[in-house]
């Protein structure tokens, strides 16, 4: 229990109605010039804070948790995601981990959906040639995509963002298959009409389209490797809306290059925010700049999970979002 207002630093500048309620219920200190926090800044404030609230552009890792101060009890994180974090390393000096699952499930569903459409469409190419004043006139068989109704939909981590995504793809007439570390239970099976997969490697040489929607942990780091991207069928399209790690990004920008597969679409980068140079440039690969959960709605939701979790642990319970490492 926390009897004093808690010393919480924001390392990010976080949505106004959000930041508002941090200043009335905690010894707020936000970040509203919005640059990322340097490792200086990082260390300052791991040595001062009780709760600090990083998000995806700040590395908490076992280096700097060495300099958290006797105060540092709570890394409520904004976002879901929590590569970024040694969280085994921050539970082990008794701080804990929070983030924020579930308020931006349904938006990365949508993205990634709308990834798949721009790509199997061609949607991005064919705006920018209307745009830049390309377009002389309709044509038979002038940008044809790729037909997505009906197609062979396979899912690796099956989640909730990829459960979502399977819900939102059945009412594009996808066929959901999907490779998970354990099959869904049977209820959610059977509502999603979904096939297991237990090999990645057989999934992956039988499907139309391919989404991403596992955590970036060691065991997921270019799951998607060479090999496996090769397996892919050359009418293929790939989608990542997780994490950028999990697949070898230079592999595939080279079968994407010779056309060995269709296309992808890609939210997330290995080297965030550097775009692989390979990548830059192919018609047949829609970029974004890691819009997952960019949504106003999706930022307040998040905002407002942070403030659960700290207002719990402050009250001395465990805060809802705690992240178990062995659960990772
Ligand atoms: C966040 C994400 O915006 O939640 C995640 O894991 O990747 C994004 O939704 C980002 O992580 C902010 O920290």
């Amino acid at each position: 229990m926390v009897a004093r207002k808690p010393k919480v630093i924001v390392t990010r500048k976080l949505p106004d109605p959000v930041e508002t309620r941090m200043r009335e219920l905690f010894d707020t200190e936000l970040n509203i010039a919005d640059q990322p926090f340097t490792r200086a800044q990082l260390e300052d404030a791991v040595g001062r804070a009780d709760a600090l609230v990083p998000t995806i552009t700040d590395r908490i890792d076992a280096t700097l948790l060495e300099k958290a101060g006797p105060k540092l009890k709570l890394i409520a994180n904004f976002g879901v995601g929590v590569d970024h974090i040694d969280v085994p390393a921050a539970v082990a000096k008794g701080i804990a981990v929070t983030n924020t699952p579930g308020v931006l499930t349904e938006d990365t569903a949508d993205l990634t959906m709308a990834l798949m459409m721009a790509v199997g469409r061609r949607i991005v190419e064919g705006a920018n040639v209307a745009q830049e004043g390309g377009y002389t006139g309709w044509a038979p068989t002038w940008m044809m995509g790729h037909r997505i109704t009906g197609k062979r939909l396979g899912i690796i981590g099956m989640g909730r963002i990829g459960q979502a995504v399977a819900r939102r793809a059945r009412a594009f007439g996808l066929q959901i298959h999907y490779h998970n570390r354990k099959p869904v239970s049977p209820r959610i099976a059977e509502e999603l009409e979904a096939t297991y997969w237990e090999s990645l490697d057989q999934m992956l040489a039988r499907m139309d389209l391919i989404s991403v929607h596992s955590p970036h942990t060691p065991a997921t780091y270019h799951l998607l490797s060479a090999r496996r991207l090769k397996l892919l069928q050359q009418h293929a399209i790939l989608v990542n809306t997780a994490r950028g790690e999990i697949i070898d990004e230079t592999a595939l920008a080279e079968l994407l290059r010779a056309g060995k597969i269709a296309g992808a679409g890609l939210d997330v980068f290995e080297h965030e925010p550097a775009i692989n140079p390979k990548l830059l440039g192919l018609p047949n690969a829609v970029l974004l700049p890691h819009l997952g959960s960019a949504t106003i709605e999706g930022r307040i939701d998040m905002g407002e999970k942070v403030i659960i979790n700290i207002r719990t642990w402050m009250d001395g319970h465990k805060p809802p979002d705690r992240v178990i490492p062995a659960m990772m």
